[in-house]
């Protein structure tokens, strides 16, 4: 990665939203089909996580999560650092008011969020093998997902982390749960992501959704704590938030 990544703590995200205007909305078409969240173009943001367009729909049978970017979705990946503490993981992340409950944690923990991840410095999908070699443990460089449950620290430079597993605590946890001591589970639906897209369909029965609930689209680094301590996943900060302002304004479309 080359360092011309604009980062933003997500506590001046609504300043930033109002600086900006919104002078690349186009006004809605009549007779088009819902369209979900659509966000201005952001010549700042790298193209691979300017988001212009974030979606949840239900279609046969899954609930589909989507994002366009600019360009070259998928593209930007963390420059490898060799190790663990203190590497970063780049995101494409969709909020949502689903409880924590629904995807086997514990109810009420935080705010559920779908996110996918790349991380060259370690492997957090140990039951997939996502490029094929025959080795589960060597494939976090490729952009596979995640439920996260995210919550405020204000010790985290972008005023979010995962939320941490205290020691000595026995929370509940999703069978595909990692063994990393947050709120996170590595369900192994595969993503896809080329040309603007980013999607992921995730089978209705995979969790209990609600009839209908409301989603943003982010996309974030993250990085691991230099001492891997609790907050062992910290936000640290935002390349683009669909709504400028995190207040998950989706509803999901069908
Ligand atoms: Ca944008
Ligand atoms: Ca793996
Ligand atoms: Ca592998």
């Amino acid at each position: 990665m080359k360092s011309h990544v604009l980062l933003v703590p997500l506590l001046l995200i609504p300043t930033l939203a109002l600086a900006h205007g919104d002078q690349n909305h186009s006004p809605p078409k009549r007779g088009k089909p819902a369209k979900g969240l659509v966000a201005p173009v952001s010549p700042k943001v790298t193209a691979s996580f300017d988001l212009v367009r974030t979606e949840v729909r239900r279609e046969g049978g899954h609930i589909l999560f989507r994002q366009e970017v600019r360009e070259e979705a998928g593209k930007l990946t963390p420059t490898p650092t060799g190790q663990l503490a203190g590497s970063e993981v780049f995101s494409y992340v969709w909020p949502t008011s689903i409880d924590s409950g629904a995807v086997g944690f514990d109810a009420a923990q935080g705010i559920l969020a779908f996110v996918l991840t790349a991380h060259p410095d370690f492997d957090d999908t140990p039951l997939e093998d996502e490029n094929g070699d025959g080795n589960k443990g060597n494939d976090g460089n490729l952009w596979h997902s995640h439920w996260v449950v995210l919550v405020k620290d204000a010790s985290c430079p972008g005023g979010l982390k995962v939320r941490d597993i205290p020691e000595g605590t026995r929370p509940k946890l999703p069978k595909t749960w990692p063994g990393l001591p947050i709120l996170i589970d590595s369900p192994g639906f595969k993503p896809a992501l080329r040309g603007q897209v980013v999607e992921v369909r995730i089978p209705e029965e995979a969790a209990t959704f609600p009839a209908q609930f409301n989603y943003d689209g982010v996309t974030a680094a993250l990085k691991v704590n230099a001492n891997l301590h609790d907050p062992l996943l910290c936000v640290t900060g935002t390349f683009d938030v669909a709504s400028g302002d995190l207040s998950l304004p989706g509803r999901v479309l069908r």
